[in-house]
C-alpha cells in the first residue's frame, strides 16, 4: 500500500510514516505559500523549501498525487460529469481534485432535491416518470464546431430506452424522450460539426417490430436501430433499422458521417450465439443521404410512432450504410481528435480496428471495398474496451482483462501493420481493477489537451476501507501530460460510473440565481396565471372542490402562509417561489409523514402534490439549511375529519 492511500493519514498522527504523510503535504503547500508571499526571493524559498522539507517528505516529482491536490478553497480546472449507471443519476466532479460536487438526478428519485416528487420534474420526465430506475451509461457536451459549448449534456437511459437531456446553465435535466419502437438504448454520441444538431443514439436489443406480440420466438425477425433525437426539440428525427445489434456510437469531423460497433451480427438470442462470428461489424452512417432518403419519401413508419423509419439493412441498398467487418465482438467505438479515424475496440479480440474516415465517401460510393476502410488493426493485449486520445497522436485504450490502460501511438500503429518494424506501444500501466470506460480530458473535441485521465475501474477490491459484500468501484485519475502515465488519485464511487467527459470550467456558464422567467417552472407559472395568482406576491389558497392549490412565497427564514386548513381526501397542491435573491440560499418544503420534499432555490418556483389522507395537526419545515432560524421555519397544514 502506497503512503498516501494509508488510512491512518486521515486520522490522528500520532508517529511513524502517516505522521511524516501529514507533514509531507502541510510541510510542502506551507514552504511554496511562503515562496509566493517572498515574491522575489525566488531562490532563498527553494532553497527554504528543500531545507524545511523534513526527512522522507515528497515533492510532486517524487510524487505524482501532489499534482492532482487542489487545496481548500482552490477551484478545480475541469469539470467532471459522471454517469450514475444504474443509480439513473449524474455526477459532477472536480478535476484534478475528484471531489464530488453535486448531484444531477435524472432517472432516479432524489429525496433531497425532489426530482420525481416535484410536478415539474414529473412533467419533464412524462410517462417515465412511472419508472423509479434507470442506468446512465453515456454524459456527452454539446458541441459547436467540435468544441464543448456548455449548452447541455445529454445522456442514454439503457433501462427504459430513454434519452435525456441536463440543461447546463442550472444543472438540472429539462428534457426526458421515450425512443419509440426500440429497446434499450446504449450507445449515444453527439454530432460534433457544424454543431450538435443530432444526438445519435443505439438501441441495443433487436425485438419484433412492432413489438406488439408477433414473432415472440422468432428472433430472424427481430431487428434494432440507431436514432437520431433533435438537439433543441428533443423529437426523434428518424430511425434506421439495422442488422444485428448495436453497442457504441460516434460521430466524425465532417458532420457527414457516424459510426456503431455491432457484437451480435449473429442475431442470437444466448451468448453462445453472439459469439459464433468470427467477425461481426461497425455499421457507417451516411448522415446527408439518410436526410436525402426521408426527403425522398422513402420512410415508413412503425405501429403508432409517427417516426420516419429507413431499412439500413443491408438488403435494402438504399446507400444510407456500409457495414466494416472487425473482428469478434467489439465494444467501444472513438473517434479520435483529429478527425482522422474511427478505432473499433475488440473486446473479445485484443485488437483495435482503426478505420480512416477520409476513405468512407469511396467506400459509400462503392469504389472500394468495405475491410480497404481499414487503416490498421494491431494488438494491444487482452479486452480492448475503449480508447481516448491526448491530442498529440497517442491514443490511450482499457484493457479490462489485463486490468490496464495501454498507452500507443496511433501514426505508429499504422507503419507496424504496414509492415515496418516500429513498437507502437508506449506504456502500460496498471489499474485497480478492471477498466471499463476511460476518459482523458477534452477528448471528444478538437481541443483534446493530453491533462488528464479518468479511468473508470469496475472493481476496487483492495484499494478502500473494506464496506461489506457491496464494494465501491474505482475511479483513478492519470497524470498524462508528460511521456509516462503516472497514477495520482483513487476515487471511490457508488454504482456505477459507467463513463464520464471532462470540460473545461470555462467552458461552461451556469447561473448563480434562477431567472424568474426560466421555462422549467413555466408550467407551473401557467397554472398560477389561470388561478390569479403573482408567484412573486401572492399569499393564497385557492379551493376548487377538492383541489386546494397553496401558494405561498418564502424568504429566510419564513413561509408567506404559516398555517392552511384542508379537509381529509384533498387533493393539495403546494407552490413555493423564493424571494431570496442571494447565491446560495435555497429553502425546503418539507411536509411530515406525507412524502413530501423539494428543493426551492433562489428566485425558484417549485410545487408539489399530495393528498391530505390524514386528519389533524401536520407540520411542515424547510430542509435546506438557510438561515440561523433555519430549525424555526416551519408551518402547519390543519387537516379537518371528512
Ligand atoms: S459501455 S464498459 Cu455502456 Cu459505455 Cu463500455
Ligand atoms: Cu429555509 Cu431552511
Ligand atoms: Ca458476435
Amino acid at each position: 500500500m502506497s503512503e498516501q492511500h494509508d488510512p491512518q493519514g486521515h486520522g490522528e498522527t500520532p508517529a511513524g510514516s502517516s505522521a511524516a504523510h501529514g507533514l509531507t503535504r502541510r510541510g510542502f503547500l506551507g514552504a511554496a505559500a511562503a515562496v509566493g508571499a517572498a515574491g522575489a526571493t525566488g531562490v532563498a524559498g527553494a532553497l527554504l523549501t528543500a531545507q524545511s522539507r523534513p526527512a522522507g517528505a515528497a515533492t510532486a516529482a517524487e510524487d505524482p498525487s501532489l499534482k492532482a491536490h487542489v487545496a481548500p478553497g482552490e477551484l478545480d480546472e475541469y469539470y467532471g460529469f459522471w454517469s450514475g449507471g444504474h443509480s439513473g443519476e449524474v455526477r459532477v466532479l472536480g478535476i484534478p481534485s475528484m471531489r464530488e460536487l453535486m448531484r444531477i438526478p435524472v432517472f432516479n428519485t432524489c429525496s433531497a432535491t425532489g426530482w420525481g416528487l416535484t410536478n415539474e420534474s414529473k412533467h419533464v420526465l412524462g410517462d417515465g416518470a412511472r419508472f423509479h430506475n434507470g442506468d446512465a451509461h453515456h454524459p456527452h457536451v454539446s458541441m459547436t464546431d467540435g468544441r464543448y459549448d456548455g449548452k447541455y449534456l445529454f445522456i442514454n437511459d439503457k433501462a427504459n430506452t430513454r434519452v435525456a437531456r441536463i440543461r447546463l446553465d442550472i444543472f438540472k435535466c429539462d428534457r426526458i424522450t421515450s425512443i419509440p419502437n426500440v429497446s434499450a438504448i446504449h450507445g449515444l454520441r453527439l454530432q460534433k460539426v457544424p454543431h450538435t444538431k443530432y444526438v445519435f443514439a443505439n438501441a441495443e436489443m433487436p425485438i419484433p417490430q412492432p413489438n406488439d406480440g408477433r414473432d415472440l420466438d422468432n428472433a430472424q425477425n427481430y431487428w434494432t436501430m440507431f436514432n437520431a433525437i433533435d438537439a433543441e426539440s428533443m423529437e426523434v428525427a428518424w430511425q434506421v433499422i439495422v442488422d444485428g445489434n448495436l453497442d457504441n456510437t460516434d460521430a466524425d469531423y465532417t458532420g457527414r458521417y457516424a459510426a456503431s460497433t455491432c457484437y451480435n451480427s449473429e442475431r442470437g438470442v444466448h451468448l453462445g450465439d453472439m459469439m459464433r462470428n468470427e467477425r461481426d461489424w461497425v455499421v457507417v452512417y451516411n448522415i446527408p443521404a439518410i436526410e436525402a432518403a426521408i426527403q425522398a419519401g422513402k420512410a415508413t413508419t412503425i405501429g403508432d410512432s409517427k417516426v420516419p423509419v429507413l431499412d439500413g439493412r443491408k438488403a435494402a441498398n438504399l446507400g444510407i450504410t456500409v457495414y466494416i467487418p472487425v473482428p469478434k465482438n467489439p465494444h467501444g467505438l472513438n473517434t479520435s481528435p483529429d478527425g482522422r479515424y474511427f478505432i473499433a475496440n475488440g473486446k473479445l479480440s485484443p485488437t483495435v480496428s482503426i478505420i480512416d474516415i477520409g476513405k468512407l465517401d469511396d467506400l459509400f460510393a462503392g469504389k472500394i471495398e468495405p475491410r480497404k476502410a481499414i487503416a490498421a488493426e494491431v494488438e494491444l493485449g487482452l479486452g480492448p474496451l475503449h480508447t481516448t486520445f491526448d491530442g498529440r497522436g497517442n491514443a490511450y485504450t482499457t484493457l479490462f482483462l489485463d486490468s490496464q490502460v495501454c498507452k500507443w501511438n496511433i501514426a505508429d500503429a499504422i507503419r507496424a501493420y504496414n509492415g515496418e518494424k516500429v513498437d507502437y506501444i508506449r506504456q502500460k500501466l496498471d489499474v485497480s481493477y478492471q477498466p471499463g470506460h476511460n476518459h482523458a480530458s477534452l477528448t471528444e473535441s478538437r481541443e483534446a489537451d493530453g491533462k488528464w485521465l479518468a479511468v473508470l475501474c469496475k472493481f476496487s477490491k483492495d484499494r478502500f476501507l473494506n464496506t461489506g459484500p457491496l464494494k465501491p468501484e474505482n475511479d483513478q485519475l492519470i497524470d498524462i501530460s508528460g511521456e509516462e502515465m503516472k497514477l495520482v488519485h483513487d476515487g471511490p464511487t457508488f454504482a456505477e460510473p459507467h463513463d464520464c467527459i471532462m470540460v473545461r470550467r470555462d467552458q461552461l456558464r451556469p447561473v448563480d440565481v434562477w431567472k424568474r422567467d426560466d421555462p422549467f417552472f413555466a408550467i407551473t407559472r401557467e397554472r398560477a396565471k389561470k388561478d390569479g395568482i403573482t408567484l412573486e406576491t401572492d399569499n393564497k389558497v385557492i379551493r376548487d372542490g377538492r383541489q386546494v392549490r397553496v401558494y405561498m412565497t418564502s424568504a429566510a427564514p419564513t413561509y408567506g402562509i404559516q398555517e392552511f386548513t384542508v379537509k381529509q381526501g384533498d387533493e393539495v397542491t403546494v407552490t413555493i417561489t423564493n424571494l431570496d435573491t442571494v447565491s446560495d440560499l435555497t429553502h425546503g418544503f418539507c411536509v411530515v409523514n406525507h412524502g413530501v420534499s423539494m428543493e426551492i432555490g433562489p428566485q425558484q418556483t417549485a410545487s408539489i402534490s399530495f393528498v391530505a389522507d390524514k386528519p389533524g395537526v401536520h407540520w411542515y419545515y424547510c430542509n435546506w439549511f438557510c438561515h440561523a432560524m433555519h430549525m424555526e421555519m416551519v408551518g402547519r397544514m390543519l387537516v379537518e375529519k371528512a
